[in-house]
C-alpha cells in the first residue's frame, strides 16, 4: 500500500547549487514559520560550521504540509567529502530533487549525486535553479542533464523526467520558461504528481532504520530515520538490532515527528513518516528498531569506503595541556568513536601505539571538519599528514585515483599542466570556450592530489575552480614529490623576536608572529627552498648595539602568513604533524630533536630512499 498523506524526497546536487536555499523557500511558502518570524537564510545550515563556511556539512530533514499532504525533505551537502551524507539520506527517501545551476551546469558531484539515486530507482525531478544569473544557459543545461542520465545508463522511464526553472534566492519556480508564476507552487505540485507516497505495510511488524544521530541535552541521544513498516508507540516494548545482537525490551523515553525545524512528541507513530526515538541505549546508525518478540532487522546502510586516512596523536609536545580540557587518550579514543557512531563515512582503526589512531574517510575537507569540531569541544591533539588508502590485489598495491575538472584562465594552462604532470597526472581532455577560460580534465592518483588545492588556488590567482570525482583504483605510480620547499623549525623554546624575523626576510615566509612562544622543533616558516632550516627565532640584539636599538621599528616587517587550519593540513610533509588545541594550531616536527633528524635523514640517504 502506498501512503498517499506523506512524501519523502531528497535535494541532492553539486555543491553551492542552491539547495538549502530552496528548502527555504519552501519552507517559507508552505507557512511553517509564524508571519512575524524572523528567518535567517539558509536556516538548514544550523551548524556553527556549516554558517562560517557557507555549505551544508550534514544532511538534515524537515517537514512542511502542502494541501495537508506531509512532505519530508532532506537537505543533503554537496561537497564532495560528504557524499556518505547524500548516500545515508538516499535510505529515507523516495524520490530526489536533481538541483543544476543554470550556467555551471552538472558538475562531478552531481554525477556522484545522480547515480546514486538512480541505482534506487527513484523517480527525479530536474530543478535548473539560479534561472537569474546573467550567464544562465538554460536550454544548453538541460541538454548537458541529458546526457548526463545516458551515460549513467539510465533506463527509459528515468530519463522521463519533469523539469521545474527555479530561482531559489527569490522563491520561484516555472513549469515552462516563459510562465509568470510568482512562488513556488509548481515545483509543489510537480512533487506531489510524481513522486508517490512511501510503500508500507501498516500491519507488517515495525521496521525502523536508524539513519542519523542527533543528541538533546534534555533526553540525550536521539535516533532520527524513516519507519518503513508497522507503527511504534510509547508504552510497548521492541527489539534492537545491533551488529552485534538482538537486544529485546527496549522501550521509548519519547517518540517525535517532526514539524518544521521542530520535533513533535507524540505517542505513537506511523509507518512512512520520518521519526524520532528517545530513550534507548547504545544505538548506531544502521541499527533496525523492531518487534520484540519478531524482529526483523533491515539491511544496514552502506556507503562508498572511505579513501585517504590521517593519524590522530595524542599531543606530547612541550606545550601539551596548556589549552585543552580533554587530552588523554582515553579522552581522544572515547571521542573518536562516538564520531563513528554518527558518521557512516568515517572508520576508526587501531594502530601499534596505543595513542595514535587512524581516521580514515572520505577527503581532507571531511577530516579537517572533524579536527575543528574536536578542538572547538575542548580537544586537544595532534594529526598527520593525509595519506591515501590503498588495496593490495594479487601481490599488487593499487591506490585511489581521481577524476579533476578545472576550470581556469586560458594563461594558466601551462602551469597547471605542469604542476599535475609532476603529481602523476594526465590530461585526458582540453575545451576552449574561446572565452578566455579552458575546461581541463585530469586522470591522477589521489595522492597527487593531497595538498594541491592552495597551489591551484595560489597558481590561478583565485581565478580557477577545481572539483574532482572518486575514479576506482589503479596500479601504484610510485614515488610522487613532495611539497618542494623546506621548513623553518624554532632550534630552541622561548619567544619569537622582531630582531631574529627581520633575519629571516629572505629565508622565506614566517607563520609566527613576533611574541609567539615557540619550542624547539616547532615549524616556525616556509622556507624558500627545498630541505630544513633550523634557527634561533628568539634571539635578541646585543646590548652592546645600542645605536640601533631604536631602528626595529622603522623596519617594515613582512606580516606572518596566517594559516587555516585547512592549510596547514595541506602543508605538512611525512615528518611533520599538526598540533591543534582549542586556543592554538601549531606545525612541528614528529621528532622535535634536530639531531636525531638530521641522523634520520642521513640513514634515509644512505639507504637510497
Ligand atoms: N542568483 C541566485 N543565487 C542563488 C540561487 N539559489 C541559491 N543561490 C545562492 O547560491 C549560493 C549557494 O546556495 P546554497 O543554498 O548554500 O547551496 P547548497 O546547494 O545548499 O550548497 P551545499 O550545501 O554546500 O552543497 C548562496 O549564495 C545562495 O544565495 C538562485 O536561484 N539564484
Ligand atoms: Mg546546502
Amino acid at each position: 500500500m502506498r501512503k498517499d498523506s506523506i512524501r519523502n524526497i531528497a535535494i541532492i546536487a553539486h555543491v553551492d547549487h542552491g539547495k538549502t536555499t530552496l528548502v527555504d523557500g519552501l519552507l517559507k511558502q508552505s507557512g511553517t514559520f509564524q508571519a512575524h518570524q524572523n528567518v535567517e537564510d539558509r536556516v538548514m545550515d544550523s551548524m556553527d560550521l556549516e554558517k562560517e563556511r557557507g555549505i551544508t556539512i550534514t544532511a538534515k530533514n524537515t517537514a512542511i504540509f502542502y494541501n495537508n499532504i506531509k512532505i519530508n525533505i532532506l537537505d543533503t551537502p554537496g561537497h564532495a567529502d560528504f557524499g556518505g551524507e547524500v548516500e545515508r539520506s538516499l535510505n529515507l527517501v523516495d524520490g530526489a530533487l536533481l538541483l543544476v545551476d543554470a550556467s555551471e551546469g552538472p558538475l562531478p558531484q552531481t554525477r556522484f549525486v545522480l547515480k546514486k539515486a538512480l541505482e534506487r530507482d527513484f523517480p527525479i525531478i530536474l530543478v535548473i535553479n539560479k534561472i537569474d544569473r546573467s550567464d544562465a544557459r538554460i536550454n544548453e543545461v538541460v541538454d548537458e542533464v541529458y546526457d548526463l542520465f545516458i551515460d549513467l545508463d539510465a533506463s527509459d522511464k528515468q530519463i522521463e523526467f519533469p523539469i521545474i526553472y527555479s530561482n531559489a534566492k527569490e522563491g520561484i519556480a516555472h513549469n515552462n520558461l516563459n510562465d509568470k508564476s510568482t512562488d513556488l507552487i509548481p515545483l509543489f505540485n510537480t512533487i506531489l504528481d510524481n513522486i508517490k507516497g512511501p510503500k508500507i505495510i501498516d500491519t507488517k511488524v515495525p521496521q525502523f532504520l536508524i539513519t542519523s544521530l542527533d543528541y538533546d541535552s534534555y533526553v540525550g541521544q536521539i535516533a532520527v530515520g524513516r519507519l518503513n513498516n508497522g507503527e511504534l508507540s510509547m508504552n510497548k516494548f521492541y527489539s534492537l538490532c545491533t551488529n552485534s545482537g538482538i537486544k529485546a525490551n527496549q522501550k521509548f523515553a519519547a517518540l517525535y515527528t517532526f514539524n518544521g525545524l521542530n520535533k513533535v512528541q507524540v505517542e505513537e507513530v506511523e509507518a512512512g513518516d520520518i521519526i524520532a526515538f528517545a530513550g534507548i541505549e547504545n544505538i548506531s546508525i544502521g541499527d533496525t528498531v523492531s518487534d520484540n518478540e519478531n524482529p526483523v532487522p533491515l539491511p544496514r546502510i552502506e556507503v562508498d569506503e572511505p579513501t585517504v586516512s590521517m593519524l590522530f596523536y595524542v599531543n606530547n609536545s612541550p606545550f601539551a595541556g596548556q589549552d585543552g580540557k580533554y587530552l588523554t587518550t582515553r579522552h581522544l579514543s572515547e571521542r573518536l568513536n562516538k564520531e563513528i557512531l554518527s558518521n557512516v563515512s568515517l572508520k576508526v582503526v587501531a594502530t601499534e601505539r596505543t595513542d595514535v589512531f587512524e581516521v580514515r574517510g572520505r577527503g581532507e575537507l571531511q577530516m579537517a571538519i572533524l579536527i575543528e569540531t574536536m578542538r572547538r569541544e575542548g580537544y586537544e591533539f595532534m594529526v598527520s599528514k593525509p595519506q591515501v588508502i590503498t588495496k593490495e590485489e594479487e601481490g599488487k598495491t593499487f591506490e585511489p585515483m581521481e577524476k579533476v575538472f578545472l576550470d581556469i584562465p586560458e594563461e594558466k594552462v601551462g602551469i597547471i599542466t605542469e604542476k599535475l604532470s609532476l603529481r602523476k597526472g594526465k590530461m585526458t581532455n582540453l575545451q576552449n570556450n574561446g572565452t578566455g577560460r579552458v575546461n581541463l580534465e585530469f586522470s591522477i592518483p589521489s595522492r597527487g592530489l593531497i595538498g594541491f588545492r592552495s597551489q591551484f588556488m595560489t597558481d590561478t590567482q583565485g581565478a580557477g575552480i577545481m572539483n574532482k570525482l572518486f575514479d576506482g583504483y589503479s596500479p601504484w605510480f610510485g614515488p610522487i614529490p613532495q611539497r618542494n620547499s623546506g621548513a623553518i623549525v624554532a632550534d630552541r623554546n622561548g619567544k619569537v623576536t622582531t630582531y631574529a624575523c627581520i633575519g629571516m626576510a629572505d629565508r622565506g615566509e614566517l607563520i609566527v608572529s613576533v611574541g609567539t612562544e615557540v619550542y624547539d622543533g616547532m615549524i616556525i616558516g616556509e622556507r624558500n627552498r627545498d630541505g630544513d632550516l633550523n634557527v634561533n627565532i628568539t634571539r635578541e640584539k646585543k646590548l652592546t648595539n645600542m645605536r640601533a636599538a631604536g631602528s626595529d621599528s622603522t623596519v617594515n616587517l613582512r606580516p606572518p602568513k596566517q594559516l587555516s587550519l585547512d592549510q596547514c593540513i595541506e602543508f605538512i610533509a611525512e615528518d611533520e604533524l599538526v598540533e591543534v588545541s582549542p586556543i592554538s594550531i601549531r606545525l612541528r616536527k614528529m621528532e622535535l630533536d634536530q639531531n636525531k633528524r638530521a641522523s634520520q635523514k642521513k640513514k634515509e640517504k644512505y639507504s637510497g630512499q
